[in-house]
């Protein structure tokens, strides 16, 4: 069990959450004496940063962008005197890829794994009805070791620099929301709700059943109570675990949701101890056959692999770019994502539980393939006997712990309808198998819900070579055919390879749904050539047109998401034009001309696309139809 809970800080009739974002001063530990010279009292010099953001893209030289090591940042935070006899904590939503916190000059915690929140009890420390320094150490170097796997080099001139085994720019620093917290001494720790769904109709189910489970730190009577969005009391239950019945239940559909406000209470008589709340959607899901089914229902899932990535400030939580996402995802017929390659900012599966998106939650194990370029190397059969290393065992740990803590923070999400345990991992050699059972038996026994496991498998990971693909309960694919294999004028090449592969999964015979989880051509928001060249804004429609005929050709195909949502920054080398630009919007998030191209496709798709195993007449959807 994680010794801190993994709950969103909310103020509540019993809690108060105080937001720390704003300016910190900021400062670079060059030569590594940060300690020695106190930093930890405060930090030196008076330059000042944005929290959250990434640091990178601030400054404008490239030492900075690139620095590899330690940075600092500082910021007062006053404590309210009324706060005495309550816990007070300093709750980081993610520090990457690593944070050492000191309070007044006190370490007070320290946090492994960059995505993720932690939270640093300070209620022995800080002084009451006074100010409080807050001192962060945040470390993004990358090793083999912990998640997402790279390694540091130090360069000729003595600075370091990482080298990322995956393709995305290693942004870090305290990229999303920093809270002072305020919790009662007897609190809700956690909750666990899982859902039973009688006489499912339109959207509606005659009897659901919530069974819960609430963690408190106390002895004192738990008591819930749901309401519905008009703010009537629906349902209600006491005790630390039961049953919620709700009669004439809406159902959280797709693109079309239904929350209810799920209000957790302990109390002693009538006095509220703590009160915790929570938007929830009644919904089921679950594999079955080449099914994925939402409420029973099959769904075709359409949508992206996506990044959290955007000028300035990088990696950092942009409300704003959040808002635009989901308006364009809307917009172009979307209904899912997966969150590639680490488990995203809280606020984002809030807005997709509201939207009714489909999210395919990955944890940030990512480069467990020692390559720089793995997406070409995976293509010509390199090897790197990843999993043989001597380091695996503490990369598992730190890999479980992760998975713990993303699980943890986000079970209670309707949108969650899916555990992506790895990205791209290498599968080719028998010593995957250990490590895959490990991390695959975790997320089950994590999961109230059970929710389906998947891993986004590379090229490489093919029916005759991968030793894993049995692990997971559905099936997801990265493909890259048309465009690092047999690209352009190759095309037809690529569709024959392609095929072959596809044919080869089907005489297998899994009986397991597929998905695309990965495909996609790079493309210069700027060059347009009759006919096409590779780069090109008609070779990204023509790559399209060959995959979706593919797709369509399989009735276990049971969803695509496109490699990638928008551009996005990566590290810099000849195989990226300033980023990897296989984004269907510009990274100013604008549509390419594919965008049109998916719109009319994913609009005109049913969301029950091919269920019951059966092609469907094909209208022009844009693939090349049989
Ligand atoms: C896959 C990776 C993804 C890359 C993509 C690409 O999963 O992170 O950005 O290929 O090459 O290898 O564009």
């Amino acid at each position: 069990m994680l010794e801190y809970s993994m709950l969103y800080p909310k103020t509540t009739e019993s809690r108060r959450a105080i937001s720390l974002n704003g300016m910190w001063k900021f400062c670079l530990d060059e030569k590594a004496v940060g300690e020695q010279e106190k930093w930890t009292e405060g930090i030196p010099g008076n330059d000042r940063i944005p929290v959250p953001a990434s640091f990178q893209d601030f400054y404008t030289d490239k030492d900075t962008r690139e620095f590899t090591g330690d940075v600092w940042y500082e910021t007062d935070m006053f404590v309210p005197g009324e706060w005495e006899n309550t816990q007070v904590q300093v709750r980081f939503a993610a520090a990457t890829h690593r944070a050492v916190v000191y309070v007044n000059g006190i370490k007070v915690t320290e946090h492994e794994g960059g995505f993720l929140p932690f939270t640093a009890d300070v209620t022995e420390i800080v002084r009451y009805n006074a100010s409080n320094k807050v001192v962060v150490k945040v470390n993004n170097e990358l090793n083999e070791t912990n998640i997402p796997c790279g390694s540091t080099v130090t360069l000729a001139n003595g600075k370091k620099m990482t080298k990322p085994y995956f393709d995305f720019f290693n942004y870090s620093g305290l990229q999303r929301s920093v809270h002072l917290v305020s919790v009662p001494k007897e609190s809700v720790f956690d909750f666990d709700l899982t859902y039973e769904l009688d006489g499912v109709t339109n959207g509606t189910a005659q009897t659901a059943k919530i069974s819960y489970q609430v963690q408190t730190n106390g002895e004192h009577p738990v008591f819930l109570e749901l309401f519905d969005e008009s703010g009537a009391s629906v349902a209600s239950a006491q005790g630390a675990q039961g049953v919620l019945t709700v009669s004439d239940a809406h159902l959280w559909q797709v693109r079309n949701a239904y929350l209810y406000r799920l209000v957790i209470r302990i109390m002693d008589e009538s006095l509220v101890i703590d009160e915790y709340e929570q938007e929830i959607g009644i919904r089921t899901v679950e594999v079955k056959g080449t099914e994925i089914l939402l409420n029973g229902q099959p769904v075709y899932l359409r949508g992206f692999g996506k990044h959290e990535d955007s000028d300035i400030v990088g990696r950092g939580f942009n409300i704003g770019v959040m808002k635009r996402d989901f308006e364009l995802m809307k917009w172009i017929g979307a209904n899912s994502f997966r969150t590639s390659h680490y488990p995203y900012s809280e606020e984002i599966y809030e807005m997709a539980d509201r939207e009714g998106f489909l999210v395919i939650d990955e944890v940030a194990a990512v480069g467990l393939f020692a390559s720089m370029l793995n997406f070409m190397d995976a293509s010509s059969g390199k090897t790197t006997a990843f999993f043989e290393s001597e380091t695996i065992p503490v990369l598992l740990k730190a890999h479980l712990k992760a998975l713990e803590e993303m699980i943890t923070r986000d079970k209670n999400h309707p949108c969650v309808i899916a555990w992506s345990l790895l990205n791209e991992p290498e599968t080719t050699n028998e010593a995957a198998v250990p490590y895959f059972k490990e991390v695959f038996d975790k997320a089950h026994e994590l999961d109230p819900q059970k929710r389906p496991r998947t891993y986004a498998m590379i090229m490489n990971s093919t029916p005759d070579q991968c030793k894993c693909f049995q692990f997971s309960d559905m099936i997801a694919l990265n493909r890259y055919y048309g465009w690092y294999v047999c690209g352009g004028y190759e095309i037809s090449n690529a569709e024959a390879m392609f095929r072959k592969e596809m044919d080869a999964w089907k005489a297998k015979n899994l009986n397991k749904p597929f998905l695309f989880t990965e495909y996609g051509a790079d493309t210069l928001g700027s060059e347009h050539k009759l006919p096409s060249v590779m780069w090109s804004q008609e070779y990204q429609k023509e790559y399209l047109e060959m995959v979706h005929g593919v797709f369509d050709s399989y009735d276990f195909v049971k969803g695509e998401q496109i490699w990638n949502f928008a551009d996005f920054q990566t590290w810099e080398g000849i195989m990226r034009v300033n980023g990897n630009k296989k984004g269907v919007f510009t990274r100013q998030r604008q549509p390419k001309d594919a965008a049109y191209l998916l719109k009319e496709r994913w609009t005109n798709l049913p969301l029950n696309f091919k269920a019951g195993g059966v092609v469907q007449e094909r209208r022009n959807l844009n693939g090349k139809f049989s």
